[in-house]
């Protein structure tokens, strides 16, 4: 059965978030973050369809429009949330395709979730779907999806993207499931990675664990050709660019140091609240900066925004305690009265306000202990066209690839990093102008609508020839 959707996006979330407006009703919004920036656009042109869950357990909405949108909702159970959202994709692959910086629950129960809600979408992908239909499924939660696709609809074109790194073989190895998990993707014509390397691993993987022949990033399965490839995602720079070129915003910008209390220095921490992110180590460098006086008191303070994140999942609680502990430790010792050199918070910021922080920042911190890319490195570069500020950035996080001229760092060398958060705070205005314009030249180049266009072409001028090499 084929419906009359000629291009599908397929992902674990709707674009759109529930919200409530001032009479009390429901309404839709849609939601924050690079993935919705870089697709909708992309969709609308092509009037295309969204399939995805969105985000209560338990209720069957009809499919419906919403900001030029067709938007498909999968329902899904309040064990299902709970075993496959929760379970498998959070607690099983997150920590697992992360370099194993968590430890991974690896579960039966979670794992026949994953599968039952994999091969959900599948069908329901499978009934709107045109003939020929272009079909884009996206991320760590829909790795089954490809091949239970492909064998409802072998006439669709299929590719699928991973936000997230892919391990190295001998971690991945570890899974239960590997197999299945392979040949989950297998069935794309075109698996996108963040990273090169992420795209080795794989390849690597097909041949090992099945024994599949190779040639470049293409891999033989049966009489098609898979091939694997980076594609690094990346922000809408233009738009950005675009805010920080109101007045208003470096107003705002100068009224946040002023409310910091005008220190010389504003180092800023802007993550998911994730143990993946590096907090704590950046955290222990400023504290012990502070402790040795390399950073004199009021010198510098340190803003950390960190949203909490799927608190549903036991690792995360403990991390919200750890951090606040961390916290209140560095405050307790050297803040005066009025003046903590940490500030910690939750808020959730507009565009707007977000890009006015950056402006705000003279060093942007980013150490993730590993990172599939990180969005927040590409935004703070893309927010200052003044050329000046410093980004610290770990060596772990894809946008590393890129941005070579950040100052790098591996995270979990503490006083590695203490010695480069210092470098940035002292550089000259004359370095950080050359290092700055270096890395706007490319994110302005490679910005997040090439990288859809580029996945895009490559996904659909996959045909015949493809098989040349062979
Ligand atoms: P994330 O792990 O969520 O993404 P990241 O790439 O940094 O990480 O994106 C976070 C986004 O949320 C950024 O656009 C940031 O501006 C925004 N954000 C964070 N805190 C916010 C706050 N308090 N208020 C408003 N906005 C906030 C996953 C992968 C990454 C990959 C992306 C995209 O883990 O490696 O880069 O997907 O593929």
């Amino acid at each position: 059965m084929a419906g009359g959707c000629t291009f599908l996006i397929v992902a674990n979330r709707l674009p759109v978030d529930r919200v409530t407006d001032a009479t009390g009703k429901a309404a839709w919004r849609r939601s924050p973050g690079g993935l919705v920036t870089a697709i909708a656009p992309v969709l609308q042109r092509r009037h295309g369809a969204w399939l995805g869950w969105a985000g209560a357990a338990d209720e069957d909405l009809k499919p419906f429009e919403d900001d030029g949108m067709h938007l498909i909702p999968v329902p899904l159970s309040a064990e299902e949330v709970q075993d496959y959202y929760e379970g498998f994709s959070n607690a099983t692959l997150w920590p697992l395709y992360h370099d194993v910086v968590g430890e991974p629950v690896y579960e039966r129960s979670f794992w026949e979730a994953y599968q039952r809600v994999n091969r959900r979408f599948a069908e329901m992908a499978a009934e709107v779907a045109a003939p020929g239909a272009v079909v884009w499924v996206q991320d760590y939660q829909l790795q089954l999806v490809p091949a239970m696709l492909r064998e409802l609809r072998p006439d669709l074109r299929i590719g699928f993207f991973l936000h997230i790194p892919f391990p190295p073989m001998e971690l991945f190895y570890r899974l239960p499931w590997r197999r299945q998990i392979v040949e989950g993707l297998l069935g794309a014509d075109l698996v996108g990675f963040q990273r090169p390397g992420a795209a080795s691993n794989f390849i690597r993987l097909c041949r090992r664990l099945l024994n599949l022949k190779y040639q470049g990033n293409q891999v033989f399965v049966d009489d098609r050709v898979v091939r694997a490839q980076a594609f690094p995602i990346s922000v809408d720079f233009n738009e950005l660019d675009e805010v920080v070129r109101r007045p208003q915003t470096w107003r705002r910008a100068a009224q946040i140091r002023e409310e910091l209390g005008n220190p010389q220095k504003i180092l800023l921490g802007v993550d998911r609240l994730d143990y993946t992110k590096g907090i704590g180590q950046r955290l222990s460098a400023f504290g012990e900066l502070l402790g040795s006086g390399d950073i004199a008191p009021g010198e510098a303070v340190f803003v950390q925004i960190a949203t909490p994140s799927r608190e549903r999942v036991e690792q995360y609680r403990l991390l919200r305690d750890e951090i606040e502990l961390q916290v209140g430790r560095i405050n307790g010792e050297h803040a005066r009265l009025g003046a903590p050199p940490v500030h910690y918070l939750h808020t959730s910021y507009s565009r707007a306000e977000l890009a006015a922080l950056y402006c705000a920042a003279d060093v942007m911190v980013v150490t993730p202990l590993r990172d599939g890319m990180n969005l927040v490195a590409k935004e703070y570069v893309s927010c200052r066209g003044d050329q000046q500020g410093a980004l610290v950035l770990s060596e772990f996080a894809g946008a590393a690839d890129e941005l070579r001229q950040a100052f790098l760092v591996n995270p979990y060398d503490i006083d590695g990093l203490k010695k480069i958060m210092l470098e940035a705070m002292r550089a000259n205005p004359a370095e950080l102008a050359k290092r700055m314009r270096a890395m706007r030249r490319r994110v302005a180049t490679y910005d997040v609508d090439r990288w859809a266009a580029d996945f895009m072409d490559a996904l659909e001028s996959h045909d015949e020839t493809s098989r040349e090499g062979r």
